[in-house]
Parts: C-alpha cells; structure tokens; sequence
C-alpha cells in the first residue's frame, strides 16, 4: 500500500496530465470547470474498479439482488460524498492545494442531482448510500430526466419556476450504456389465438415504439468496494420506428418522456405523460432484470429467489402486470406459476395516507396506452374477486378493494395484491394503515403489512455535511459510530458535560455563522447568529402547515407592536420550501411568508427580536447549510397526515430540538429521546379523527371565542401584510370556509404556547446544550442503515456481498 505522500503525489501527476490528454491545454490555463469535470473524471474511474469488482462478485456467488424502483431519486451531489466514501478527501484536497486550486471551489460547480421532489424522492438516495455501505446487492431503477426538479426564483414575492438544467456541463457520473438499450412498446392493438400447443400467442402491434437507453452511475459505499448501479433510463428515437413524414411528431413524443421530473397533471396531456413515464422506466428495467437472470440461470422459476423489487410508492407498480406479461407471453409460463413468482418479487412501500396522492388511472388511459398490460390488470382482478368470495368468504369487500372500479385503475390496490409486503414507513403511519387506510386490504392480508421506519444516510447528513460536530463526537466517543451509527448513543455518558455542552454550542454557532453568511451573499439579509434558529425546510402543504408557522409569527408581530412591554427572545425564522407549479394555495403561503417578512424585517420596533427569512429553491444542497445551522425543528404537520417525515432526522442528527406534533416518525423521535427533550404540542391523531368522524369542529367558533386568533385571520384580508386586497383571500377562504381542514386554529393556541416554552428553554443555555446532546446521542436509530438492514432481513431476504 502506498503511503499517502505517494498516492498525493500521484494524484498530482495524473490530474495534470488527464488534463492536457482531454483539453489539449496545461493546467495554468485549464478553465475551472475543466478542472472539476477532470477531477469527477478521475473519481469515477477509480471507483469503476470496485465497480466491476462488485458486478463480477455478484455474478459469481450467484447472490440475490434488490432493485428499488422508484420514479425519483433526489441524489444532490456526489462529488465530496464520493470522496468521502472513497476515504480520498484529504489527499484529493491537499493535492489540489498544491496545484493551485481549491476544492471547496470544485465542489460548488457540480448541480445537484434533483430527479424527484421531496422526501419520497430522497429517501431513495439515502437507501442506495446504505445498501452500498452496507455491502449489499442492491440497485436503484429510474428516468434520466433532463431536467430536474424546477429551479425556484422569488420575483416580487411570488415562486416562478424555472428549468433547471443540471446536465448542462455534462454529468461526470454517468456512463451510457447502448449495449443495453431496450426498445419499449406502446399503444396499438392486441391479437390473440391458441397456439398448437394450447397456449395463448399475443401478438402487440404498438403504435409507438421508444428505445430506452440505460445511464448508470456508480453509488460508491463507505469504506468498503462495494459498489451498486443506479440506473437512469432515457428515451431515445427507435429503428424504423417512424416514416420520414411523421419523424418530428415522432422524436417530440419521444423526448417529452424523459423531459421533466413529474410533468403537470392538471392537464389531460400531462397525466398520459406520467402514465407513460411509468410504464416506460418499468418496462425497460425489468426486461434488463429478466435477460440477465436469464442469461446466468437459462430459466425464470427460481427468478423470485435471485431478485427483489421494491416498489416505492404505487408509481412503479405497472411492474406487477409487466413481469406477468413477459412471463406469460414471452415465456408461456402458467397463470398460477407466473402470479407466485410475481408476488414473492414484489414488495410496495406506501408513503402516504393523503387520498388525492393515492394514484388512480382512467381505465381508458390504460387501455389505450397500455393494451395488454391492461388486459392482464383485468384478469388479476378478475381471479382477485373471485378469490375474495371463494377463498376469503368476503364478498362485502369485492367493491372496497376492487382493482377497477368507477372507471379506474386503483395503483395501490393493485400494489397490495400482486405484492408479499406492504409497509408503512414510520410506526404511528403503519397503524394507521393497518386500522383506517387500507383496514379492509388488512383483514384479508395481515402478514404482508409491516412496518419500516424511515432512516437517512448519517454520512451525508452528519459526517460530511457537518464537520465541525463530527470532530466533536469522535473526541468524545471515538469514531465508531462513523460505521456504527447506533454507537452515538454512546454520548449519553456525557450529556451532562458542561464542557461538552459548551463546545456543542461553539459548534453550533459556526454552523448558523455558515448559514448566516449563505443568507447574506445570496438575500443581502442581515441575520443576528445569537438569535435562536428556527427552521421550517420541507415542500409546501397544506397539511405540512407552514401557515400555522407564519400566523404565529404574526400574532407576535401584532403582540410586540401593541405592547412595547412585551418582547420575545431574539429569534430567526428560517422557511425553504418549493411550491407544485399548480398548487395555487401553496403559491399564495409563499407569497404571504414574503409579506410579512418585508413587514417585519423592515420594522424597526420588532425586528431586533425577530427576523424572517425565506431561503429559495431548497433541495439537497441547501438542506446540507440549512438543517445543521437550527436550533429549533418545526415538524407541525396535522397529526396522522405526515407519514414519517426524514428532515425530522437530519435535524435531530445535528442537534436541534423538534417542536412538533406527534405525527409520522416525531412519535418515534419522542420515543427515543422523551417528552422533556422536545417541544410536543397540540392534537394528537385519534384525536383528529374523531374530530372528523363526529364532525364536530367548528372554525368560527375558534375564531370568536380567542381575539389574537381573530386578529390574525383577519389581517389576511385587511390588507395589514398587502396592499392588493385580493391577496391571500384564497387561504382566508381555506381556512374559514372549508372549516379549516388541517386544524390550524384548532391548535393555535397550543403552538403558541409551545413556541413560548421553547423560548423558555433557549434561555438555559447549558440544559438547552443538554437537551440538543441527548437528541444526537439518540439519533443512531435513525440512520438509514438501520432501515435498509431491516428492508434487507425482512423484505428483500439478501445478503452481503463477500469482496
Ligand atoms: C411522500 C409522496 C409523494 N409521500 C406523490 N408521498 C408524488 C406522492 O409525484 N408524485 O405523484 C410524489 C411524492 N411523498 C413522502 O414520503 C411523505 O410525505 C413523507 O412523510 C415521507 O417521509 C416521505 C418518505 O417516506
């Protein structure tokens, strides 16, 4: 083994000479983002040693693989993480020094990967940095969108959304692989006979025919060789797929698949377009899975016991008719053996609970787009009825549970039937699918439901995204809780460590000095660091009330101008949130989160003691600034509505205190870390529900009966936060007359309160250090390690990789 003199030294030689080779220019005059795509250039190809390495070890002990497919995976980026995981960063960084250049500068050039939209989308990322870390087979299957996510620009106010074009410098991760494209079929018609020896031949004259040509990437682990695939799939023109008249229409219909991230469907073009986005990352995954279990094994019964797939969400659920068709069809497998095989592969993870998110698809869409798949949709549901009355003696629930019913294809229906698991992704969401959602699925089923509580990638949220804590915690506890996240707990010892505490403080403060300065350089707002963080970072819902948050800050505004006696402890409010460009409600709490900021920023009486500051286009790379700068994490969503909730986590991991409701896995938070050291308020989830089975919740009656309520909502309207009186009229509306649907003044009051205990606490300094201690030293649980082991065990049953 070299010393690491030499490897830097070589690293050295390499890096310049790769670029001259690939810019035909010396170093001095290379241009910065030469430098970077050379440096991702290099990283890549050291880690497709291991990445080969991997494959063949796979191959050759015949182990079992998992693929997750998911229609999003929220990577951010990978460049330091690489490094990272390569155990290369300090050499890379002190080399480059040498030569000159910066690393940090490097990093900051690279686009996050942003395929996806939130959570469900992130989750995704972290689990692959898990399973490789972890030495397990396991891939991720996805769309090479050409654009990510929509960029978020503030003008006057409002959101505009703008393209974000991540691939615009190239992406230095990627390697196109033609070798494997797979030609995908939709649309058309169906024929079929008996053939001679009495089975069915099905004959698909599609209408339209798209080449799928995969991009993998390597998911590089820590400290390990182990190296996985993401595979990113993109539509490309077919042979002979069109005549020369209709070649424009052909290759517009062709790129548009892979075009966005989530294309609007509030048109009837824009749900077709998802539709086939589904199917056509679906298709073209598993055809890869099938010829290469075909190729090492020459048949498909033993197929369930050399592959997992893991469905995230219902989007990727057409896999379930899919494989069915190409076992029947392509392999003339019998119904019975086909269905077995597919449902011991399948395994769904449901992530909501929120009806409107729950897919359905007009039958007709299907049946158009899809008309074999659709026909073999038919048949399941067909041999499902049947069996609810002949196996199960259940013919009450033939309709509820239905896979076609009013005209549509029910996703997760179909999900729940042709898979072995379901799983609900924190413990209080669970139950809450077992006894309320799916109650009626639960009855027929009970062993296939289970729980699996979210978990993220500690690497990224806490080794390489904060530093400055990492060296704290491997002072005190020594490093083995990098690859032993649980080990954390080991603080606990210390907790009450006045010079711990006030070191954690110290660390804390460079962190929001970082974040401070973020919002400085790109807002141009001056924020007091002594103030205590206060951060709501998550996509904006209804549900997720970032409006309860804001009223909140309104009422103090209205609280601190009416007493000048009256003055709260100096406190920055921090929001980052992207709207859905169609979620008009959404769009109008942005817009009045910017109000009130330019109210009360620009108020010399209250602004000292409060600030409020929106922070644009959040995504992962702000997440790595944002969450480990708070002192306080708002998680305040409507009891039972959140399913689990993974920024909870990374806020936690790094020392904040979650001030939330008991609601997805702030239960679990709770659980872990007690009562005393979180700020839990308002109604809890069986109390939600029984609000809405009794009805019995009046908002105007909140409204009367508490004048600082009544202030509030009436300064929507009253033109306090905007002169243009039809502003935020629309979440007046909402509120007030859809009877306040998310419970926002229901819990009013209680928020109030917590927010003035949490006040109360900060003021403590050395039990506030305490308290944060005590959240990192119980945050080991939640490292998504510890989930993807469960997945591993319980689900997909893999195993290591021996390397
Ligand atoms: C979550 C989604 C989601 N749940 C539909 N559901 C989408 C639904 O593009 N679509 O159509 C996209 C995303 N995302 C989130 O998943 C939950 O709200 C969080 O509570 C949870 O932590 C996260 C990961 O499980």
């Amino acid at each position: 083994m070299a010393n690491t003199l030499e490897i830097k030294e070589q690293f050295k030689e390499d890096f310049k000479r790769r670029i001259v080779e690939r810019y035909g220019r010396p170093l001095e005059q290379a241009h910065i983002t030469e430098k970077y795509m050379t440096l991702g250039e290099m990283v890549r190809d050291y880690a497709s040693i291991n990445w080969s390495d991997s494959k063949n070890a796979v191959a050759e002990s015949k182990s079992k693989q998992m693929y997750y497919f998911s229609m999003e995976f929220l990577m951010g980026r990978l460049l330091t993480n690489n490094l990272m995981n390569l155990g290369v960063y300090d050499v890379v960084k002190e080399g480059l020094a040498e030569l000159g250049i910066d690393l940090n500068e490097l990093e900051d050039l690279e686009s996050d990967a942003g395929l996806g939209n939130g959570g469900l989308g992130r989750l995704a990322a972290c689990f692959l940095d898990s399973l490789s870390s972890l030495n397990l087979p396991g891939n991720g299957n996805c769309i090479r969108y050409e654009y990510g996510l929509f960029k978020q620009k503030i003008v006057n106010n409002e959101q505009v959304e703008v393209p974000d074009q991540w691939l615009s410098l190239g992406n230095v991760w990627e390697v196109r692989k033609p070798k494997h494209a797979v030609d995908v079929k939709f649309g058309g018609h169906v024929d079929m006979w008996m053939g001679e020896d009495g089975k069915a031949v099905v004959n698909h004259y599609p209408s339209l025919v798209v080449r799928a040509v995969p991009y993998d990437v390597p998911i590089v682990g820590y400290d390990t060789k182990v190296t996985n695939t993401l595979r990113l799939w993109s539509a490309e023109v077919a042979d002979d797929a069109c005549d020369a008249a209709s070649l424009n229409e052909y290759v517009n219909e062709v790129r548009e698949i892979c075009r966005n991230v989530y294309p609007d469907d509030s048109t009837e073009h824009g749900k077709k377009l998802r539709l086939k986005q589904e199917y056509f990352f679906v298709a073209a995954g598993l055809n890869n899975i099938i010829k290469t279990h075909m190729e090492t094994y020459g048949t498909l019964s033993n197929f369930a016991e050399k592959n997992a797939i893991q469905l995230n969400d219902t989007h990727p659920v057409l896999c379930i008719p899919e494989l069915m068709r190409i076992l029947l069809d392509e392999y003339k497998m019998e119904w019975d053996e086909a269905w077995n095989i597919t449902k011991k592969t399948m395994a769904y993870t449901n992530h909501t609970v929120l009806s409107e998110a729950l897919e359905k698809w007009p039958i007709q869409y299907v049946q158009e787009l899809l008309p074999r798949v659709y026909m073999i949709i038919e048949e399941i549901d067909r041999r499902f009825k049947y069996a609810l009355s002949h196996e199960f003696g259940r013919t009450d629930l033939i309709n509820e549970c239905a896979i076609l019913k009013d005209g549509q294809v029910h996703m997760a229906n179909l999900a729940i039937v042709g898979s072995h698991s379901v799983n609900g992704v924190a413990a209080l969401h669970t139950e809450i699918l077992k006894n309320d959602v799916l109650k009626n699925f639960y009855e027929i089923y009970p062993s296939k439901f289970n729980n699996k509580t979210n978990g993220i990638t500690h690497r990224r949220w806490l080794l390489y995204s904060n530093p400055q804590l990492t060296k704290l915690l491997e002072k005190t506890i020594d490093s083995d809780f990098k690859k032993h996240p649980e080990k954390l707990e080991n603080l606990m010892k210390y907790v009450d460590n006045e010079d711990l505490q006030k070191e954690f403080m110290e660390v804390k403060m460079e962190r929001k000095k970082i974040l401070a300065k973020y919002i400085k350089d790109t807002l141009n707002i001056d924020i007091d660091v002594n103030s205590i963080f206060d951060v709501q970072a998550k996509r904006l819902h209804a549900y997720k009330r970032q409006l309860l948050n804001i009223m909140n800050i309104m009422h103090l505004y209205f609280k601190m101008k009416e007493d000048p006696s009256y003055r709260i402890y100096p406190r920055t409010f921090i929001f980052a949130a992207k709207a859905a460009p169609s979620y008009t409600f959404a769009k109008e709490v942005i817009k009045l989160i910017h109000c009130v900021a330019d109210k009360v920023n620009n108020d010399s009486d209250v602004s000292p003691f409060m600030k409020v500051v929106f922070i644009p286009n959040y995504g992962v790379s702000i997440a790595e600034i944002l969450m480990n700068a708070a002192d306080v994490s708002e998680q305040i969503s409507t009891a039972g509505k959140e399913a689990s909730g993974t920024g909870n986590m990374k806020f936690m991991m790094n020392g904040a205190i979650t001030l939330g409701t008991m609601d997805g896995a702030n239960v679990e938070i709770v659980e872990r870390v007690g009562m005393e050291n979180a700020e839990i308020f308002g109604l809890r989830a069986d109390d939600v529900a029984l609000i809405h089975r009794e009805n019995s919740y009046d908002v105007w009656k909140k409204y009367h009966q508490n004048p600082e309520i009544k202030r509030v909502v009436n300064s929507l309207i009253d033109n306090t936060f905007s002169s243009d009186p039809k502003d935020f009229k629309l979440i007046y509306n909402e509120l007030m007359f859809k009877n306040d649907e998310y419970l926002l003044l229901a819990d009013f009051e209680a928020y109030v309160h917590a927010q003035n205990r949490v006040e109360e606490r900060y003021k403590d300094r050395k039990g506030w250090a305490r308290m944060c201690l005590v959240n990192i030293a119980q945050s080991g649980y939640f490292s998504s390690d510890r989930t993807i082991e469960e997945y591993a065990k319980e689900i997909w049953n893999i195993e290591s990789v021996k390397m």
